[in-house]
């Protein structure tokens, strides 16, 4: 292998663990690998996750999220009724000093109302994040190829 095509295999493995590990800085938050479900084309919603971890010591909360990618952007959760699973939207997230919140399927996340654009595989998106104390933030969403699930929503 000659020394350049060595290179140029080195910076694509370079900006591959960068793509997989992006991660954004608000104050005491740290917020992890912002991504989201890639969607069949017809589907009008979706959904994005990240963790957020308070380094602080003192508790936030997540008010509200936004994204110009859909019309809306909720809190939601996902709860287990007396063994249904069901979405509930929330007000808002705490996270308490010391704390890591995860974002996740089949827990929080954050619906995305009224797509603008379906989700597919390697696009990424702008999400603002607004939070009590620390302010409001912009993370990078990048969407993720997996098994689109029926929606459970
Ligand atoms: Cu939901």
């Amino acid at each position: 292998m000659s020394l350049s095509r060595l290179f140029t295999l080195f910076a694509g493995l370079l900006l591959a663990a960068t793509v997989s590990a992006h991660s954004f800085k608000l104050g005491a938050l740290e917020l992890g690998h912002p991504w989201s479900r890639a969607m069949p084309e017809a589907s009008p919603t979706g959904a994005a996750y990240l963790s957020i971890k308070n380094t602080g010591k003192e508790a936030d909360t997540l008010l509200s999220v936004s994204t110009p990618r859909a019309d809306k952007a909720e809190l939601h959760v996902h709860l287990n009724d007396n063994g249904v699973m069901r979405m509930r939207q929330v007000e808002s997230v705490a996270v308490a000093a010391g704390a890591e919140v995860k974002f996740a399927p089949g827990g929080y996340h954050i619906m995305l109302m009224g797509l603008k654009q379906p989700l597919k595989a390697g696009d990424h998106f702008p999400l603002t994040l607004k939070f009590a104390k620390a302010g409001t933030v912009t993370v990078d969403v990048i969407v993720e190829k997996d098994a689109p699930m029926a929606m459970e929503h």
